[in-house]
């Protein structure tokens, strides 16, 4: 209930998940958090409707103590881990796809219980001085 009251006071007015540098996040979604853990996933599209190449290079959530951008990438052995990226980059007029088995948000440190159905804050800045907040659906997909 908290962070559904907080989301609508940060989301309000309608110019919510957009900033000024044109960078624009959909269909963002979060993993329910399960109950030995408190770290989880989270997915989106990150859309650049501008001119300029838009580098995602912090990402922070009122619900987690930190949240890390990640990718999935297979060692010499075939074993998939996970790595920290310095940044995203989005290209003018480009997207870029956070997906299960690909780039993610490393969500770590969970503050609050997260159920299905919760909406997540969270905010991406851009090395423009952007800022782009948003809110990720906890919710149970199998992929
Ligand atoms: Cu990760």
């Amino acid at each position: 209930m908290l962070l559904r009251i907080l989301w609508v006071m940060m989301c309000f007015p309608a110019a919510c998940g957009v900033d000024s540098s044109s960078l624009e996040v959909r269909g963002a979604w979060v993993r329910p958090i399960l109950p030995t853990q408190n770290v989880t996933a989270g997915y989106l599209d990150a859309v650049n409707s501008g001119l300029d190449t838009i580098r995602i290079i912090d990402v922070s959530s009122p619900a987690f103590d930190t949240v890390e951008l990640h990718e999935m990438t297979t060692d010499s052995e075939g074993v998939m881990r996970m790595k920290r990226m310095g940044a995203l980059v989005v290209a003018p007029g480009d997207s870029v796809a956070l997906r299960p088995g690909g780039k993610h948000l490393m969500l770590i440190g969970s503050r609050h219980t997260l159920s299905e159905g919760n909406d997540v804050p969270i905010t991406l800045e851009t090395n423009r001085g952007g800022r782009v907040t948003f809110a990720a659906r906890v919710e149970r997909r199998a992929w």
